[in-house]
């Protein structure tokens, strides 16, 4: 009782302290960083004659011209938006400019797009600590840098020419209504101008280096000097948002654009909060964010400060209380995490009304163009940045379901190989066909599949004996495997590569492997016979691959919980870490769908883990950075996934403009709240039963559970990461 007392004591004064302190919560200078209508700069570059010009970026189906999915700001004047179709553009633009996505393996080929990507993060990173945010976004913490920064100033002026590009959001302050008159009538620039020397003016002297405003005005300099850099090093212009954290950066970043700048001070953001939505905040744009403003009745972000921390607290927990608190007052601790690649490497196609999948061939034939798409990006990957993924997840959705739904299951990517990809692909989503083993059909048809690699670890090296492991191991893996092959017709397509030193050592490898695996691929069919031993030597060839993959996939599903609900009887962990499976459990996989109900099929004996099986929630999500946010539908759509996406609002404007005799023009680019919780294609955000378990990382994670109803409390924990 006593210690309880001694902890209430020490909480309370740490939070009076807390209150107390200048300083609190603008510790640091982070930046977030936008590359502006990015696919245009990227096309403009490649063809330099659509350069300050009018210009669009389109998909590769061309009718009505394609859709729209990035617009220059040229173009952007004469009224042209993402989603219009580029024939009704060019209404509006006569001279419009269209680049389109090319296509590659019957799909959008995003690869100049991600490629370009990458030369920008790697320029940013010479500046500071970077997290790759999207494709075209990335946090930056400059406060090492701007330390280091300010100690070699001593007692320099911050002049106004070192920040031509920046804005200061709050300024120019008016102080009398004369003032408020005289900064009306002034132009964009000059207004930016004045703001800034205002603020400036207001700065101590740069050798009082602990002033946090004196840090962001560093921090700016930076900013511009990167930003700079970027042009002069990849041709691509930018945007930034400056502040004291990533909420706040981000937040100001789109202010300004393009090619511009905006510091936020913290003494700005009770303005700027006072008339701001909570949806406009990062992460609480979609369920939680719709959950507060019910719970407290609440507009704004700002109209949360005249909440108590106990208040707050008493309603979303302690910790969850606590942090409200501190963002309502733009403060948030959330740090920037080193991280220039991706989390996971996925694609995926869209198969919508008459071109969905019904019958196996067609599944397999998918799944190996999908696979041919993932075994490129993999090796370019492993080439360029050493390192190898070793989980592979497939996501499929299914025609004719009310509610838009996926399956996503998983299992171990033992080599990066299109025809194993493949073949692993269909083993362990062919439990989902209710059509007979005999029959050629698939059912229900699949108006999705997605293929993604995920949990990177550095590659193996030769020196480090690991990677005679991990061959010996997958040839087990191909034996038992070989029983999965899809039919014949589905010939691997050469990849034309270059090898590098690790490249070149992996195709010795792969070589020698698949001498192996003809050798062995007999005996492996002979196994097919016997689903029990196959299941057992699913097990064994994991166990095999585990050991190359050692601290990596066994230690991480060791650390986690078995959950004891009845409705996870796979053991995935069990499987993945290559542990003795009891065939009585073994021999049945649950997938449950996002809308909770939950199928039981047996299994089909490969390492397919199910969406709610032990699995961590870690090894089935992919990372915030994989996410865009659509522009139709707001929905957050995976980044491999969104000219799929799109195309999937465009076949629905197709299919309205049939059915309806008199479209308005505005409602074919939006989907009704009702319509697009029922349809089988992109996400809701706002539906949890839209999202597939896979959606469920980090400040995702709101959009992707359904809220338990069991208090308040529990439904706001239920949105969070870690309780
Ligand atoms: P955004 O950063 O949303 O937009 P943008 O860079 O085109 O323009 P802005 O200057 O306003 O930031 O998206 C980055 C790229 O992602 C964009 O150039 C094209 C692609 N994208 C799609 O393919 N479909 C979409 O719906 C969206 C929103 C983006």
């Amino acid at each position: 009782m006593l210690d309880v007392q001694r902890h209430r004591v020490v909480y309370v004064t740490f939070l009076v302290r807390k209150e107390q302190s200048m300083e609190y919560g603008t510790e640091r200078v982070v930046a977030l960083v936008d590359m502006d209508c990015f696919y245009v700069q990227v096309e403009q570059r490649i063809n330099p004659e659509l350069k300050n010009k009018p210009c669009v970026v389109a998909q590769y189906k061309t009718w009505k011209g394609g859709g729209i999915i990035a617009v220059s700001y040229e173009a952007r004047a004469h009224g042209v938006t993402k989603n219009m179709w580029a024939d009704d553009a060019k209404k509006l633009c006569p001279d419009l400019q269209v680049a389109r996505v090319r296509e590659s393996h019957g799909k959008a080929d995003l690869t100049p797009y991600r490629e370009a990507s990458v030369e920008v993060i790697e320029v940013m990173s010479r500046f500071a600590v970077i997290e790759r945010a999207s494709i075209d976004e990335a946090y930056m913490d400059l406060t090492a840098s701007v330390k280091q920064r300010l100690r070699n100033m001593e007692d320099q002026q911050i002049e106004p020419h070192l920040l031509t590009a920046t804005f200061i959001q709050g300024y120019p302050q008016a102080t009398t209504s004369q003032e408020e008159t005289e900064h009306a009538a002034l132009d964009k620039d000059a207004l930016r101008s004045q703001g800034l020397g205002q603020w400036l003016a207001s700065l101590p002297p740069t050798t009082q280096t602990d002033s946090a405003e004196l840090q962001l005005a560093v921090g700016a300099i930076i900013v511009e000097e990167m930003r700079a850099a970027v042009e002069q090093c990849t041709g691509f212009q930018c945007s930034a948002g400056i502040s004291h954290n990533k909420v706040l950066s981000k937040l100001v970043c789109g202010l300004n654009k393009p090619n511009r700048q905006t510091v936020l001070p913290l003494s700005s953001v009770t303005q700027l909060f006072s008339s701001l939505p909570i949806s406009k905040i990062r992460n609480l744009g979609g369920k939680l964010g719709a959950s507060i403003t019910e719970t407290l009745e609440v507009e704004n972000i700002g109209e949360l400060t005249k909440f108590t921390q106990g208040h707050l607290a008493q309603h979303f927990g302690l910790k969850h209380g606590q942090w409200l608190y501190d963002l309502c007052r733009g403060v948030d601790f959330e740090p920037v995490k080193p991280r220039h690649l991706p989390k996971s490497i996925g694609c995926s196609k869209n198969f919508q009304g008459k071109t969905s999948l019904a019958t196996k061939e067609q599944v397999q034939h998918w799944l190996q163009q999908l696979a041919l798409e993932l075994e490129e990006r993999l090796i370019k990957d492993r080439e360029m940045n050493g390192r190898v993924a070793k989980l592979l997840t497939v996501g499929v959705k299914q025609a004719g379901e009310t509610t838009p739904s996926s399956f996503s299951r998983c299992c171990a990517l033992a080599r990066y190989e299109a025809n194993k990809i493949s073949t692993d692909s269909f083993a362990i989503i062919k439990s989902l066909n209710s059509a007979g083993n005999h029959q050629q059909a698939w059912s229900p048809p699949l108006t999705l599949l997605h293929l993604s690699a995920s949990k990177f670890s550095d590659a193996p090296t030769a020196s480090s004996g690991g990677i005679g492991t991990f061959f010996s191991s997958e040839v087990i893996s191909s034996q038992k495997l070989s029983s999965f092959s899809p039919s014949a017709g589905l010939a691997r397509q050469p990849t034309p590569k270059r090898p590098g030193m690790i490249e070149s050592f992996f195709q010795n490898a792969s070589k020698k492997r698949k001498e192996d695996h003809v050798e062995l691929s007999e005996e492996g069919e002979n196994e097919l016979k016997d689903s029990g031993e196959e299941e057992k030597s699913c097990s064994e060839s994991n166990a095999s691959t585990s050991s190359s993959l050692q601290g990596g996939i066994s230690s991480f599903f060791q650390k986690k919980q078995v959950p004891t609900s009845a409705t996870t009887t796979a053991d995935g962990s069990s499987v993945v870490t290559g542990q003795a499976v009891d065939s009585s459990q073994s021999h049945e996989h649950v997938i449950t769908q996002s809308d909770k109900k939950t199928y039981v099929h047996t299994s089909d004996s490969l390492c397919g883990v199910p969406e709610h099986s032990s699995l961590p929630e870690a090894a089935l999500s992919f990372s915030t950075e994989d996410y865009l946010t659509c522009d139709r539908c707001g929905q957050a759509v995976l980044a491999w996934e969104m000219p799929e996406h799109t195309d999937y609002h465009f076949a629905q404007d197709l299919q309205n403009s049939f059915s309806s005799p008199l479209p308005s023009p505005s409602s074919s680019n939006q989907i009704p709240a009702n319509r697009s919780k029922t349809h089988a294609g992109p996400r809701s955000k706002t539906s949890p039963a839209s999202c597939s378990r896979t959606l469920s990382s980090g400040p995702l994670r709101p959009q992707a559970k359904k809220p338990k109803t069991v208090g308040t409390v529990v439904t706001l924990d239920s949105f969070f990461k870690k309780s």
